[in-house]
């Protein structure tokens, strides 16, 4: 058996009811993270961590709604409202997260240019946020994965850890959906045809 890390992705007040982007039952997952957090020897924490303005919000795009799609030069980006903006409340981990023992934080989304869903690459799906190599040099090489959103971050993070090589799981009663137009199945059948393992 190889080396395990669990990967919490983006369980943030913003993600959460009551929060600018909120995922339903987002808050839900938090007790059976916390479980999971007290379980692995390693835990990477992300963080969705936008500059004000960032180019993924609506607001930063006169004349379009949240949840509305442009094209950006990397491709297709779907608008949001404002979210997990550097500093704010809103981009701070769920208040009773245990986040205290994650080796690592990963921040994404920080380029005003670019979004980022997944914890290994932009939305360009080649600048790398530097957690591939992370874990190789650490010897890590299985994946848990689980938080917010499953058909966005969670998904793309996944995805782009099978195309690595990691072995990766989905914990899916410890994530919720955002369920854009059917993104949820989409993205569910994308994972298990990749080689994701759907706990
Ligand atoms: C996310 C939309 C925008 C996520 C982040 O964490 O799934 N979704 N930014
Ligand atoms: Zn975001």
């Amino acid at each position: 058996m190889g080396t395990q890390a669990l990967v919490v992705i983006d369980v943030q007040n913003d993600f959460c009811p009551g929060g600018a982007l909120a995922v339903a039952g987002g808050a839900d997952i938090v007790p059976l993270v916390n479980d999971l957090i007290m379980r692995f020897d390693h835990v990477v924490l992300t963080q969705d961590w936008h500059p004000a303005g960032h180019s993924s919000f609506a607001s930063s795009h006169p004349g379009k709604q949240p949840f509305e799609t442009i094209d950006m030069p990397y491709g297709a980006q779907t608008l949001w409202p404002d979210h997990c903006i550097q500093g704010s409340g809103g981009a701070a981990f769920h208040s009773a997260l245990k986040w205290t023992k994650a080796e690592l934080v990963v921040r994404k989304g920080f380029r005003p240019a670019i979004d980022s869903y997944s914890a290994f690459y932009e939305n360009d799906h080649e600048t790398p946020t530097g957690l591939g190599g992370y874990l190789r040099e650490r010897g890590i090489d299985e994946l848990t994965m689980v938080g917010l959103a499953t058909d966005f971050c969670v998904a793309f993070s996944a995805l782009d850890a099978v195309g690595q090589g990691f072995k990766v799981s989905v914990v899916l009663d410890a994530c919720r959906g955002i369920d854009l137009g059917g993104s949820l199945d989409s993205m569910l059948t994308r994972m298990r045809e990749q080689g994701v393992t759907l706990v």
